[in-house]
């Protein structure tokens, strides 16, 4: 069965869309720690963020970074927390979190 983040990336499911290319697709996340919590996936669903191939890993970084950048520049914060998680959705994921204090973290 395709993961919820799959049925994203297919448009069966709806999101609020920060960025994508061929291979990457940030969105916002439903269930925000922070304003402007955002997820970033690799369009392929694997489901654990420490199988993907190397270039897909790295790549999935440097998206990462393009996209915490700009974050940066509309979510007032003092820098963009990284977090890999990974409990629930079972499709590989790095949250962007905008992060004022490490008090605004309650995970
Ligand atoms: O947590 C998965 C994260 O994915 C959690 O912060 C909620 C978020 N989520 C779940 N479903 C959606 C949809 N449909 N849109 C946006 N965000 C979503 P983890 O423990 O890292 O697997």
């Amino acid at each position: 069965m395709a993961s919820i983040f799959t049925k994203i990336v297919r448009g069966e499911i709806p999101c609020h869309k920060i960025a994508e290319d061929e291979r990457y697709l940030a969105f916002l996340d439903i269930m925000p720690v922070t304003k402007g919590h955002t997820l970033v996936i690799p369009k392929e669903e694997i489901d654990y963020i420490f199988d993907l191939p190397d270039d897909l890993l790295a790549g999935l970084h440097v998206f990462s970074k393009k996209v915490a950048k700009a974050i940066e520049a509309v979510v007032p914060c003092q820098r963009i927390g990284v977090a890999v998680v990974g409990l629930e959705v079972p499709h590989a994921h790095i949250h962007l979190i905008p992060l004022n204090s490490i008090h605004d973290i309650n995970f």
